[in-house]
């Protein structure tokens, strides 16, 4: 928890507007700061609910993430190609991370709590 009190600090702005699709490539505007997009991760919490690793997919029951304006809710992930779901099933506790990826958020990283 404190270390997604840090998260939330530094990531807030580019969070809130990859939240808005602005991360998506749309726009050829230079006033957005594409620059920083890879460092525009989230951290959040959760229990795992279903994976399917030869599909790099995930179902988590996450907490709220207050930078996407999530509730809490259950919902299916991608996650990135190196991920290795192998080691987590069903009532899991992790901690993980969320970045922009095309068609919405992608799962860079997850861990048991
Ligand atoms: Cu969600």
């Amino acid at each position: 928890m404190k270390i997604r009190h840090v998260f939330l600090t530094t990531a807030l702005g580019l969070s809130l507007m990859s939240g808005l699709g602005f991360a998506q490539g749309t726009a050829s505007s230079a006033a957005e700061p594409a620059k920083e997009q890879s460092e525009a991760s989230i951290q959040s919490t959760g229990t795992v609910v279903a994976t399917d690793p030869a599909k790099n997919k995930v179902t988590l029951d996450h907490e709220p993430i207050p930078e996407l304006g999530w509730p809490r809710m259950k919902m299916p992930f991608s996650v990135a190609p190196e991920v290795d779901l192998e080691s987590f099933s069903k009532g899991d506790k992790v901690v993980f991370s969320l970045s922009p990826a095309e068609g919405g958020h992608k799962i860079t990283r997850i861990a048991k709590e």
